[in-house]
Parts: structure tokens; C-alpha cells; sequence
């Protein structure tokens, strides 16, 4: 049956980045497919190797996990540390991935900046363990932003380079299914996964400038909506927020060279889950001290339960420890058959 998985990293407060573009999409996706959503705690360790409060940060994302609507009973929800088989997966990825697929990821290049050579080498080897991750579970589906793409094609690569390399070896262990390899059928264990980045919201912009991403790492506020902001600093925010002195087109066309334009209609229409085109033929012809009170009416009331029910949730640690050790319980369970599969098909001699 198709599987979900996703992650994101505690290393800081969400945005409406992170909301629009994955964690809402993972409400939706409950519906319809078996899903596990992970807080990834050792992704978060490879920027930055100290922190503050990871415990509070780990049990903040999944206060807002549960706070959007995610059921942790029906599906799995955990921390990636608990599970020790995303880490032995990522090494054997490590050896299946090539050194110059990690040098080309272009996150890579942005976060470890002019001094490469003195990032870590977990920031070099961040996609090995997202498709440890993801093919742990031998999911099918993963929901994520625009940014995460090329590593989901990384995961692929991986995916595919391992069911081709161990292809008689996994035959032999009677665990393949029959998988079209461009000409060739090969015995594949792992599935080549599906990307799910759709609708208006994939890469939601910094406030302040139409050209970067709203990333929780800008140092600048003002250039996100907090998912912890109130109602007074979304306003604050969206009215401060750049834009150009034109009134908004009617059309899509006429967003093309308007980027700030362009990311406030788009924010809009994802929290209003219509169709940018829609919000165009009803805001085409306004002005943004028009369409800017309507876009922080609608932000706040989007915004405002999850972030109350967050702050409730919060206030209670002790239930979010109890989610997060159950679903990595269940987590551990699909994971270990994994891991005995894939020692039997490498060789590594086990139980
Ligand atoms: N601006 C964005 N628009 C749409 N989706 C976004 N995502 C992140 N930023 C945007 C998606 O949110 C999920 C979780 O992201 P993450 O925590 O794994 O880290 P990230 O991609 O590195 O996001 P940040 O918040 O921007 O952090 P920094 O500042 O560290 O780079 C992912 O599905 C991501 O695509």
C-alpha cells in the first residue's frame, strides 16, 4: 500500500513555509495513505552541533504536528533519533552514494557557505541520511517543499543504484519485486519514490525580499510569519512586507517580474485553498493597502487555532514524550524488518 514519510528538522521556530508547504499537506495525505511524520533530530545536528534546547525544539515540532492535525494514533508520528536504523541505513547509503552527488546538492553549497571545507561532514552526507529516512519505511510518497527536490532525486539515485548493484543478491534472498530500470528489469527492493510538491505554496518567499526562501534561518523576522507570531505580529509583518507601488493584475501573466506580488497572492491562495487564478479575478485592479488587511484576516484566523492549540499542547510535555515513544515503537517495528532484509541482501552476517 503507498506510504508516507516525511520530516523536518527542529532547529527552529516553524513558518508558514514549513506550514503551507509540507505540514498542511501532511493533514491532508492521513486521509488516504498510511503515514509517518518525523521529527528529524539528526538532521539537525549538521548545521549547527550544539543547541540551546533541542528537547524543547524536537517536542515544539511536534506540538505543531499534532496541533495542524495530525493523528498519532492512526498514523505514526516520532523522533528520528529513537530509531536507530535511519543512522546504520544512512551508512550503507553512504557507500551506495557517490561523492559527487553530495558536492552538487545545491543545499549543501548554500548552508556550508564560502567555507566548505570546514562544514561537517554530516552537512555533506544530509541527503544520504534523508533517503535512509524515507526508504527505511520503503515508502512510496513524500510530501515536501520546492527546496527538497534535488534531494528527493538523490534518494531515487540511491534507491535505484542499490536495487540495481544488489539485483541477483536481492533475487537470491527471494525479497525483489520486478522494477523497470530504463531497458532493464532489475529485482528491486527499494521503491523509487514519488515527490509530492504541488498547489500554490512549494516555495513560500522571505517577506522581505521575492528572490530568497522564508527560511527559519534568515536573521531577519520580519521576513517570516512564526507559526508561535500573534495576531498583532502577522499584522505587523504582512503590512511591513515588500512589495511594488502597482495595483494587483486580474491575470496570472501579470505576476511575471513581480515577485513579492507574486508570493503574497500565492500565500493567499494557499491559505484560502483556491486557486491563485481566483484570487486574482477578485483582487485584479486593488491596491495593497487593500488586498494586505484581507491577507492578514485570513492568516490569522488560518493561523490562530493551530497556534493556540500548539501553546496548549506545550504546556504539556509529559503527552508529547508519551506520542513521540509510542510512534517511535511502531517506527522501530517496520524498521528493523528493513534492516534485516538489507543485511541479508549486503551479507552482513546477523541473527
Ligand atoms: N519557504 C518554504 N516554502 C515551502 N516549503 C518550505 N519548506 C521549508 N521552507 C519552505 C518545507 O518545509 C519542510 C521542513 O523543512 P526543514 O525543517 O526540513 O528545513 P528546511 O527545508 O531547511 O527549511 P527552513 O525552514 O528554511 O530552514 P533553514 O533556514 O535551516 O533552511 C520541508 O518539506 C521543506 O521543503
Amino acid at each position: 500500500s503507498p506510504r508516507v514519510f516525511s520530516g523536518v528538522q527542529p532547529t527552529g521556530n516553524l513558518h508558514l513555509g514549513n506550514y503551507l508547504g509540507a505540514i498542511r499537506k501532511f493533514v491532508a495525505l492521513q486521509e488516504s495513505h498510511d503515514c509517518l511524520y518525523c521529527v528529524v533530530d539528526l538532521h539537525a545536528i549538521t548545521a549547527q552541533l550544539v543547541h540551546d534546547d533541542l528537547p524543547g525544539q524536537i517536542r515544539s515540532i511536534t506540538a505543531a504536528f499534532l496541533a495542524a492535525g495530525i493523528d498519532p494514533a492512526r498514523h505514526i508520528v516520532f523522533n528520528q533519533s529513537r530509531v536507530s536504523g535511519h543512522a546504520e541505513l544512512a551508512w550503507i547509503f553512504n557507500c551506495v552514494a557517490r561523492i559527487g552527488w553530495m558536492n552538487r546538492m545545491t543545499q549543501f553549497k548554500e548552508k556550508a557557505g564560502k567555507d566548505r571545507e570546514n562544514a561537517s561532514l554530516g552537512l555533506l552526507a544530509y541527503p544520504s541520511l534523508m533517503a535512509a529516512d524515507i526508504l527505511l519505511y520503503r515508502a512510496t510518497q513524500v510530501p515536501v517543499g520546492d527546496d527538497q527536490k534535488q534531494h528527493l532525486e538523490l534518494t531515487r539515485d540511491i534507491a535505484a543504484k542499490f536495487n540495481n548493484d544488489f539485483s541477483q543478491k536481492i533475487a537470491a534472498a527471494g525479497l525483489g519485486v520486478p522494477m523497470a530500470m530504463g531497458d532493464e528489469t532489475v529485482n528491486g527492493y527499494f521503491p523509487i519514490t514519488e515527490p509530492l510538491i504541488d498547489g500554490p505554496a512549494t516555495r513560500v518567499m522571505s517577506l522581505k525580499d521575492g528572490a530568497k526562501k522564508m527560511s527559519k534561518s534568515d536573521p531577519s523576522d520580519l521576513s517570516r510569519i512564526n507559526l508561535t507570531d500573534d495576531a498583532e505580529a502577522i499584522a505587523r509583518k504582512i503590512r511591513k512586507a515588500k512589495t511594488d507601488p502597482d495595483a494587483l493584475p486580474s491575470e496570472l501573466e501579470g505576476l511575471a517580474g513581480r515577485p513579492e506580488a507574486d508570493n503574497l497572492v500565492g500565500i493567499y491562495a494557499a491559505l484560502a485553498e483556491r486557486p491563485k487564478a481566483d484570487i486574482l479575478a477578485e483582487f485584479g485592479g486593488r491596491q495593497f493597502s487593500e488586498f494586505k488587511p484581507a491577507l492578514v484576516d485570513l492568516a490569522v484566523e488560518t493561523l490562530g487555532p493551530v497556534t493556540s492549540e500548539m501553546r496548549r499542547l506545550m504546556a504539556d510535555p509529559g503527552h508529547i514524550d508519551a506520542v513521540l515513544k509510542d510512534g517511535g515503537e511502531r517506527a522501530g517495528a517496520i524498521a528493523e524488518r528493513t534492516m534485516k532484509d538489507v543485511k541479508q541482501i549486503i551479507g552482513l552476517l546477523d541473527d
